[in-house]
């Protein structure tokens, strides 16, 4: 039974890989990452500097995943830029996640990773929705085609960016014709954390998260049916690009489920948050368990098949 598949020309042993975010801040944490079973590994979002992020607490965990509000705390993307340039590609693929606070600053750091020559595939996250003050691009439509004329016209090579989720079907209409208009747009990493939701602790009365009044970004099993409608949707409305799926995946079952709605690659946050890089082993064994039950030799045979009644 075969684990390995292909992104975008390139092998890959298993489709599995970390969510930004999570277990990517620090070198240490990216090498416990390059050591894992995980087939691919994306570097935290970073920006133009350094970034604390948002005053703790920031993280917690609830009953059904979880509810942050990280405020982009990064080394800066020279850091990440450092880690690229000693990255063993022939180990794993590295993607390397852009949050710029400004166009221009997404501008200056995808020129300088362009002059760094590094293989990183670049990731622009258009969704985070934790930096008081800043409205995510990806719910802003105009915003949205003028970065990626931007950023299409000043990098050379094809890159992926990382969507919010969306619950109309007129924006996912709305959307894919944006996306299907930049060919350098290779591929699409749905979902972002659902967010700025709010979770109440009953005992204090309080919230669980100090930024924002307790709003933040909810991942794991409550994201899960959205996280698969928008894979299946981008899948669907763009044919010339691969999807990473991302969102409620912490079982076999969930990472058989991104692929069957057409994702290439299944990122894990929130349950790698909670246990580890050693997750990566365990959904291996639990997807080829699935695949050996249902007679599929490769990932290839069920990638993108989901039926409809
Ligand atoms: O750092 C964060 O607060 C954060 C980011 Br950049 C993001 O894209 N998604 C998220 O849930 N948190």
């Amino acid at each position: 039974l075969d684990l390995s598949t292909f992104f975008l020309g390139r092998p890959l042993a298993a489709p599995l890989m970390n969510a930004s975010g999570v277990w990517c801040n620090v070198t240490n944490q990216l090498n416990a990452l390059a050591k894992s079973e995980a087939g691919a590994m994306v570097t935290k979002s970073c920006t133009l500097v350094r970034r604390d992020g948002n005053p703790e607490p920031r993280y917690h965990t609830l009953s059904m995943g979880s509810i942050n509000s990280m405020g982009l705390p990064n080394e800066g993307h020279l850091y990440y830029l450092d880690y690229a340039q000693q990255h063993d590609y022939e180990n794993k693929p590295l993607f390397f996640s852009v949050a710029g606070l400004t166009l221009d600053d997404n501008l200056t750091m995808v020129a300088q990773i362009q002059d760094a020559y590094t293989p990183a595939m670049v990731e622009i996250n258009l969704s985070c929705p934790n930096v008081p003050g800043k409205a995510q691009i990806g719910y802003d439509f105009e915003a949205l085609d003028v970065i990626l004329a931007e950023i299409s016209s000043a990098y050379a090579r094809p890159f992926g960016v990382k969507l919010p989720p969306y619950f109309d079907i007129a924006h996912f209409d709305e959307v894919a014709e944006i996306l299907n208009r930049y060919d350098k747009v290779a591929f699409v990493t749905c979902i972002n954390s659902i967010g700025n939701g709010l979770m109440i602790d009953i005992n204090s009365e309080t919230v669980l998260i100090k930024p924002k009044q307790g709003f933040g970004g909810i991942g794991g099993e409550y994201v899960l049916p959205t996280a698969l409608a928008n894979v299946n949707a981008f899948y669907r409305r763009c044919p010339e690009k691969s999807i990473i799926g991302c969102g409620g995946v912490s079982t076999g079952e969930h990472v058989f489920m991104h692929l069957l709605a057409g994702a290439s690659i299944v990122q894990v946050g929130t349950a790698l948050y909670e246990e580890g890089v050693d997750i990566f082993a365990r959904l291996k064994i639990e997807l080829a368990r699935i695949m050996q039950q249902k007679g599929y030799q490769k990932i290839e045979e069920y990638q993108g098949k989901l039926k409809t009644i």
